[in-house]
């Protein structure tokens, strides 16, 4: 009995270092979400976040980190990836997609969010689209008339101009494949994985209740961050 649990014991251990070595050798962590799973309620229920950030986000994860040795990206960093994805297997597109644009969900919504940008990413803001009411809805549109699975983006384009754009899967502005690049600065997932459970069929009311958990802060950051880059 007692040589039983010692085995299982040793056993439990080298699963626990083969998976740990599994994860060292991409380069590629997975994020801790910066809030607790109830933190978005009432707009972004408990279940919805538990499911989406510990099944489906840790899902893409584990299969873009299985795939990065067989395909030589050790090293290379996610934009480098992007930017030369449709030379890859669908599921560096697929599974990095998935990765990337999940984290940068998480990071883009707070607890007690929404509020209105700061001054500086407003008069961006207001430089793209004319005013914010017209970015709200055309950012809005984007995200409703994305026909079945897809993201809502912001991005920054390689002017250090913002413009919204909507694509489909786990695609992302800084694939090859998207019809305009930029950098991300704002993404909203638009699989039903992410509202039906109290949304069901409204994605417009789960798009509407988006602007009361932004984290506008963090959105300013990753603008500072892209005008950055394009220096
Ligand atoms: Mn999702």
């Amino acid at each position: 009995m007692k040589t039983n649990k010692i085995l299982l014991a040793a056993f439990c251990f080298q699963l626990l270092v083969v998976g740990v070595k599994a994860q060292n050798t991409s380069g590629f962590t997975f994020p801790a979400l910066p809030y607790s799973y109830d933190a978005l309620e009432p707009y972004i229920d408990k279940a919805t976040m538990e499911i989406h950030y510990d099944r489906h986000f840790r899902a893409y994860y584990n299969n873009f980190v299985k795939a990065v040795e067989p395909n030589s990206l050790n090293g290379k960093s996610l934009e480098e990836i992007f930017a030369n994805v449709s030379k890859y297997p669908a599921v560096i597109r697929n599974s990095g997609g998935g990765y990337y644009n999940h984290d940068l969900f998480w990071q883009v919504m707070a607890t007690k969010g929404g509020g209105m940008p700061s001054e500086n990413l407003l008069n961006a803001i207001k430089q793209s689209f004319g005013t914010y009411e017209t970015f709200v809805a055309e950012f809005e549109k984007a995200a409703n008339t994305q026909f079945g699975s897809g993201w809502a983006w912001l991005s920054v384009d390689e002017t250090g101009k913002l413009f919204i754009s909507q694509l489909p899967n786990q695609d992302n502005p800084l694939m090859d494949i998207a019809a305009k690049r930029g950098k991300p600065i704002l993404a909203l997932d638009v699989w039903e994985h992410a509202y039906y459970l109290k949304y069901q069929n409204k994605r417009a009311e789960y798009v509407t209740n988006f602007w009361k958990v932004i984290n506008w802060s963090k959105v300013e950051e990753k603008y500072l961050d892209a005008k950055k880059g394009l220096k």
